[in-house]
Order: C-alpha cells, then sequence, then structure tokens
C-alpha cells in the first residue's frame, strides 16, 4: 500500500478522516458504481485507513473521488471500519471546512456528490456548514419487534441517506454514563431487525439504530448506534433527517420549523424542513466542524497490524 495523505476534522465530537491523497484507483463510472467496487475490493485499505492503530471504530473517513457532475465541488465515498456509508452528514460539514481549509471552496454554496445523490454543502463561515440533504422519508411506521433480552420495542423505519430504525426512548438514560448500555439494546434490536426480515426498501439493511428521547437544551436528544457498533458523538446528519421525515409524517412538524436535534455528548445540529415533495422530506442541516489534524499514514509491509486490527 502506498502512503495515504489525510487531514481529520471533529464535528460535534464525531471524527472524519478526509482521504486527500493515496485513496484506492476505482475507475470511472457514477458513485453508486465506485462505491460497489470500493465494498468488493478494499476492504485492507479500508480497515488500514480506519481501525487501530491509525484510526478507531468511532472514525468515518471520507474518500475524494471526481464528482458525477462537472458542476460538483467534489465527490465523496464515506466509509467506517466494517463498509461504506450512503451519505453521513457529520462527514459533509466536516469535508466542507477541510476542503475550506485546504482552500478547494470558499465560503458559499457548493454540490458534493455521493452515492446516494448530491447534495447541497454551504460553508457560512470556516467551520459552520448547512447541507441540503438528500430527501428523507418514513419507509414503515409503528413496526413491532420482540427484541430478545428487551422485551417488545416498537420503532419506524426511515430513510435519510442511511437505513435507521428510531425508536422513541430507550432502557437507559439517552446520556453519555450510559453508552454502554444504550450500545448493547440497540445491538438487540439490530439483530432482531436482521433476525425478523425488517429492512428498508427493497430489501435494504437496516444497519443504523436511532433513540430519540427529550432534552432540557433541545428538542431531542437522540442516540445513534453506527454499523461497526460504535454510537455517534455527533447528532448524525442523516439519523437527524430520518427523525424529522418521521416528525413530519406523524403531523409533528411542519416545513421551515427549526428542530435542535442533540448528541449524547451534548453536542447539536439545526435541523429544518425545506419543502416536502414526491422525492420525501428535504431537509437542512447545519452543524460546525474543527481540523484536528494532518497525517501520512505509513503501511510498513513488515507490520503485521498494517491492515489495521481486526
Ligand atoms: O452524520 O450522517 C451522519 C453519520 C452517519 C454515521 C455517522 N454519522
Amino acid at each position: 500500500m502506498i502512503d495515504v495523505q489525510v487531514i481529520d476534522s471533529h464535528t460535534g465530537g464525531e471524527p472524519t478522516r478526509v482521504v486527500i491523497a493515496g485513496g484506492p484507483d476505482l475507475g470511472s463510472g457514477t458513485l453508486a458504481e465506485r462505491r460497489a467496487r470500493f465494498d468488493a475490493a478494499c476492504a485492507d485499505w479500508r480497515d488500514a485507513v480506519i481501525r487501530e492503530p491509525r484510526g478507531h471504530a468511532a472514525m468515518v473517513g471520507a474518500l475524494l473521488l471526481p464528482p458525477d457532475a462537472p458542476d460538483a465541488a467534489a465527490g465523496v465515498l464515506f466509509f467506517n471500519d466494517v463498509g461504506s456509508l450512503g451519505m453521513c452528514g457529520h462527514g459533509t460539514i466536516g469535508l466542507l471546512v477541510t476542503l475550506c481549509e485546504l482552500g478547494r471552496v470558499g465560503l458559499g454554496a457548493h454540490r458534493i456528490d455521493t452515492p446516494v445523490g448530491s447534495v447541497g454543502a454551504t460553508l457560512h463561515d470556516p467551520h459552520t456548514v448547512e447541507i441540503a440533504n438528500v430527501p428523507a422519508y418514513r419507509h414503515r411506521a409503528a413496526v413491532a419487534l420482540d427484541v430478545p433480552g428487551v422485551g417488545r420495542v416498537v420503532g419506524d423505519v426511515a430513510w435519510g441517506g442511511n437505513w435507521f430504525f428510531l425508536v422513541h426512548g430507550a432502557r437507559a438514560d439517552l446520556d453519555l454514563a450510559h453508552v454502554d448500555a444504550l450500545t448493547a439494546e440497540a445491538k438487540a434490536i439490530r439483530a432482531a431487525l436482521d433476525a425478523s426480515g425488517v429492512t428498508g426498501a427493497d430489501g435494504a439493511a437496516i444497519d443504523h439504530v436511532e433513540f430519540n428521547g427529550p432534552s432540557p437544551t433541545a428538542d431531542a436528544r437522540g442516540f445513534v448506534l453506527c454499523p461497526g457498533g460504535a454510537y455517534d458523538r455527533s447528532p448524525c446528519g442523516t439519523g437527524t433527517s430520518a427523525h424529522v421525515a418521521c416528525l413530519h409524517a406523524d403531523g409533528r412538524l411542519a416545513p421551515r420549523r427549526a428542530w435542535r436535534q442533540e448528541s449524547v455528548v451534548g453536542s447539536g445540529f439545526e435541523a429544518w424542513i425545506e419543502h416536502v415533495d414526491g422525492d420525501g422530506v428535504h431537509v437542512r442541516l447545519r452543524g460546525q466542524a474543527y481540523v484536528t489534524g494532518t497525517a501520512t499514514l505509513r503501511f510498513d509491509p513488515r507490520d503485521p497490524f498494517r491492515f489495521g486490527l481486526r
């Protein structure tokens, strides 16, 4: 493997590692086609970049790629320690702040292409980004699941750029002191979704589980379990979009009303519905990111852990 150049940032506590050089050759075609090639052939590279000892399970990678459309500022493929993501809200905020730091984008509106569609990303200042996400929608409402060790759980299946199972409340409090219990409960729910064949549209696996509850300082506080088993330190942009789509479907959130979603670490995203059409609920999100470091990752062929701990 050749050296990989990265810029790390965090968005509301959740890390993003933007790969600016040294990525795999994914050939030509749409980002969805290049994502399929990445999933089929790049597990070693992915693990080497994201897993310990160079990264960790909560980190999300953002591989910069040529966009699908010539007027887009960038194409991006988000990935984590177990696979790739359709979209990533916190990662898009981190990406724009990183591109600004590199001098590749200025303040104003930009288009970023992802494998699940293009998103708008407006840089308001060098740390504040507003995203116009891909349309979100609720796929199934009030799905009842019998979860071994947890009991009966009722939740919604929704799309916000990734697939989510959203549950109101959890057995443990939605705070940092209870992340182990929340993680265990969310993993049990995800296993029950798989066992009972509950999926997103077209049989897509539901790889994120989200709990929402009240917050004294925001409209909701959420906990999101990510595909590899880490929890999202940010309020999760795609999860917030899925939540907002469910609130809209229940008649609880009208377009243009501000919604503040808070994470278990206390970081926040402002969200609102811009409009609703046949494609779904068009959600806008605003958050902040900060660059935390730059690095050249090296992969010594003699290093038994060059592909990460797995
Ligand atoms: O912000 O959309 C998000 C996200 C997905 C997984 C981790 N963060």
